[in-house]
């Protein structure tokens, strides 16, 4: 059994101008050691730190090692190892490695995408106006004050939450931000306080010569920046967001996120909006060593190269996540070779110099809108700081003072302004009277914001928010919703005849690709995204029928990458388009948990009501078909759990129009969930596919005076059912279909009344019993209509297990019409 393991340099990172980093050839030397030797071998040939030798434990035996410049490959048997056999070239590149005996021909294959190192020439450096060399140097500086005494604050007891500074990796932020068009996106991270300064300087004050008078605007823009970390109503985000969300959809800074990698998804699918625009910007995402990791960015970066997406991720290599090396928690030494892994243009670069970063991310735009497609850059930097403390990382003993103290070496904040004085671009006095600047701003601040009292500082009361807006922004106001072509269900009045009159009869099925057909005609923002969603003539289960063939580049179907694609939806809705998203079936919602729950349904609040999230998912449940345990879920509680999540459960083919016309006008995330079951169902629908249903109306399907029995999608007909067959025996049951399902907008009203004349309450729902809808409804109805109440509340469910495949088990998970009939008989006893 041989291991290759690839180290990294041990002379340090390689000078390779503008060159491809191909693996370097190798060097042979053959040594023999015992196994109680091999860590310090390793530690000896290629200063690879022990804790780097991890893989190596599971060699056991006597070893053989063959020392590469880059690599190693490691025998268990004596002699056995390929490349020391009369190897050829390209076996010395180490691609033909015997396997137990077997040394198979391996040929190497094209490489899709580039490697290489960034270095601009001199006179790279000198096509940077000088002017933006000092503004860079000058926003440098300013965040650094501002970090400085941020830390500070922080530490007086000021700040209330973490403070991830940004101080050594100021130049990455000055440097990307100085290439951009101040309307490229961008997305940030934790530690993000350096982008978001420099993008909103950028944006605000684009052509500010740092060697003027400071305009009221710097001061402004610092103070909202810091009254937002610190919690404060004058925050962009009014307090809401603090460090983590801190974001400003006016400066196309989409915000930093806390839940590392959570931004990436929509970044990128800020990137896709204007690709689909043909508008000459990027999205710029914001990375750092350990978020690459995350599975969500190897998604969206096969998607974005796939679709050649105009996004650049630059990783800010700092070396650690927390207390985590890069080399405990990588398996390739450069990241910049995951980059290339999905065919991107990947770059690495000095992260502390802005004059590189600046040329590199204006090279590395520039091919993207020209076709390139996205980017990788990874820019290696290091943070002074541990991870979200003012203290230095050595403090932690997860690394040492004399690697800190040689980083300090290539602090920004000293070489730049060196630079710069020595190039003769700025004076010692223009240096000072830039720092005085920087500091009077931030302190002008933290004066704003902080005062003395006694000897202590405060945060005046009247700068937190108030109560008030406690609730505000968990959804849109619904003003949108206002005006919309509302119409009921004339079968409710009649019997249908009039309807039946006007309209025309139709499946269920066949009018979720008429109505969303109607919806992308009239409006060019509207966009399907799924899997198969284009394919088969209509998707998996014709529910898309005929749209990709009338909107072609509208109908994308998608690599089986649902948090990817779903999060690129939330970035498609950021940018005003009106992404229609299919999860095949509701369990894969699972998969993209993070995305649906974290970030598009606390998009609106946490960013303080900034953005509007026009987005529609849409779902089938599929119980009934026996697909069995993973494919079986009823998805209604658990996205109420999420209280930015609007849900429609449209029960009939005129429902589905009118709750997916209203969700379209909506400016929130709307999950619409369909039924396998209803998909064949026949019903009358007008022949104007626009009218709208609102959202909150519950809808009597049956009236009734004995019982109410309240239910949603497929189990309104089960219900009905029920009720037709008591009525033999003389029961009434009042039938009230939710089509809402939202826990803020349940028609409780309806319910209300109808208990008034009934007394008695049956819940039916499909989905488990157990964290059902029903138990919240339960709970709401007895404190709202206690009185009205003349009996227990019934509820039934679906079995709380996973769903069976047997047909025979998976008819007893469920509620069905004679369960219904029976709770009914009981609840009148
Ligand atoms: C999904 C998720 N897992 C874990 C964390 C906890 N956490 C916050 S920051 C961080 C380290 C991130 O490291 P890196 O991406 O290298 O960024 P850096 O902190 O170095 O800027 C971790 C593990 C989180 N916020 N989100």
């Amino acid at each position: 059994m041989f291991m290759r393991v690839v180290f990294p340099q041990p002379e340090g990172p390689m000078k390779l101008t503008n060159s491809p980093l191909s693996m370097e050839k190798v060097k042979r030397e053959r040594i023999s050691v015992s196994p109680k030797e091999k860590e310090r071998f390793l530690a000896r040939t290629t200063g690879i730190p022990l804790q780097y030798s991890a893989r190596w434990h599971s060699v056991k035996g006597q070893v053989r090692m063959y020392k590469a410049r880059k690599f190693l490959a490691v025998s268990e048997r004596k002699g056995s190892c390929g490349i020391d056999k009369g190897c050829t070239k390209r076996q010395e590149y180490g691609t033909s490695i015997s396997i137990g005996g077997i040394m198979p021909k391996k040929e190497p294959l094209p490489l899709q995408g580039k490697l290489f190192r960034f270095v601009p020439t001199e006179k790279d450096v000198r096509s940077l106006p000088q002017k933006k060399r000092i503004r860079m140097l000058f926003e440098l500086l300013l965040i650094r004050e501002f970090e400085t005494r941020l830390l500070e604050l922080k530490d007086a007891g000021l700040v209330h939450g973490p403070v991830h500074s940004s101080i050594g990796q100021e130049g990455a932020a000055v440097g990307v931000m100085s290439a951009l068009d101040p309307r490229d996106a961008v997305a940030s991270t934790h530690r993000g306080h350096h982008h978001f300064l420099a993008k909103a300087l950028g944006y605000y004050l684009p052509d500010y010569d740092p060697e003027t008078a400071p305009p009221p605007d710097l001061n402004r823009i610092v103070e909202r920046t810091l009254a937002e970390i610190m919690g404060l109503s004058q925050g962009f985000c009014r307090g809401r967001g603090g460090s983590m969300h801190l974001g400003d959809k006016g400066s196309y800074c989409y915000g930093t996120n806390a839940i590392v990698a959570g931004g990436v998804p929509m970044a990128t699918g800020l990137g896709w909006a204007f690709a689909l625009d043909h508008a000459p910007q990027v999205a710029v995402s914001f990375l750092g060593d350990g978020a690459v990791h995350q599975g969500v960015v190897h998604e969206v970066m096969n998607m974005a190269k796939l679709w050649k997406i105009p996004v650049l991720y630059f990783i800010e290599n700092n070396l650690y996540a927390v207390a985590t090396s890069v080399n405990e928690a990588s398996a390739v030494s450069r990241l910049a070779q995951i980059g290339m892994g999905y065919g991107l243009s990947s770059l690495v670069i000095d992260g502390m110099d802005p004059d590189t970063v600046s040329l590199a991310v204006q090279f590395a735009r520039k091919e993207a809108l020209q076709g390139e497609g996205p980017f990788w850059i990874e820019a290696e930097t290091y943070r002074y700081r541990h991870h979200a403390q003012s203290l230095p990382g050595s403090a932690f003993g997860y690394r040492d003072k004399e690697e800190e103290l040689k980083w300090q070496e290539r602090d920004p904040y000293r070489t730049y302004p060196a630079k710069l004085l020595k190039e003769g671009i700025l004076g010692e006095e223009g240096l000072a009277r830039l720092k005085t600047i920087v500091s009077q701003v931030v302190q002008g601040a933290v004066d704003k914001l902080v005062r003395k009292e006694g000897t202590s500082f405060v945060v005046g009361e009247e700068l937190y928010p108030k109560a008030e807006e406690l609730e505000i922004g968990v959804r849109s106001d619904g003003k949108e919703l206002e005006g919309l072509p509302y119409r009921e269900d004339p079968v409710v009045e009649s019997d249908g005849s009039t309807l039946a009159s006007i309209g025309e009869k139709k499946t269920y099925v066949d009018v979720i690709s008429e109505v969303i057909g109607r919806r992308m005609e009239t409006d060019p923002r509207g966009i399907v995204i799924g899997e198969e969603v284009g394919h088969l003539k209509g998707g998996a289960y014709m529910a898309t029928k005929g749209l990709s063939k009338r909107f072609p580049g509208r109908v994308i179907d998608t690599p089986i990458s649902e948090a990817g694609f779903t999060g690129m939806s939330l970035g498609l809705a950021l940018s005003g388009k009106r992404p229609v998203v299919e999860i095949m079936f509701p369990d894969f919602a699972l998969v993209a948990a993070d995305q649906l729950f974290n970030q598009i349904r606390k998009c609106r609040f946490m960013y303080g009501n900034q953005h509007d999230v026009p987005l529609i998912v849409r779902t089938r449940v599929s119980i009934g078909t026996g697909y069995g345990a993973q494919h079986s879920m009823e998805p209604a509680s658990l996205f109420a759990l999420f209280e930015g999540w609007r849900i429609v459960a449209p029960s009939t083919p005129f429902d589905y129009i009118g709750l997916f016309n209203t969700s379209y006008h909506s400016l929130d995330p709307v999950l619409i969930i369909e039924h396998q079951a209803l998909y064949p169902m026949e019903g009358w629908v007008p022949k104007d596919r626009d009218y709208c249903i609102p959202f909150g109306k519950a809808l009597i399907r049956r009236k009734g005076k004995d019982i109410t029995v309240v239910s949603y999608s497929r189990m309104v007909h089960r219900a009905l059912e029920a009720a037709e067959l008591l009525k033999q025996k003389g029961i009434e049951a009042e039938v009230i279909d939710l089509r809402t399902l939202d826990l803020l907008s349940l028609d409780y009203q309806t319910i209300g009344q109808s208990l008034k004349k009934t007394g008695r309450l049956l819940i039916v729902e499909e989905g488990h019993l157990y964290g059902g809808l029903g138990g919240h409804i339960a709970d709401e109805v007895q404190r709202r209509f206690f009185d009205a109440l003349d009996g227990e509340i019934l509820r039934l469910g679906g079995k709380n297990i996973p769903m069976p495949v047997s047909k025979a088990l998976e008819v007893l998970s469920i509620p069905d019409v004679e369960d219904i009939v029976r709770e009914i008989q009981r609840s009148l006893e």
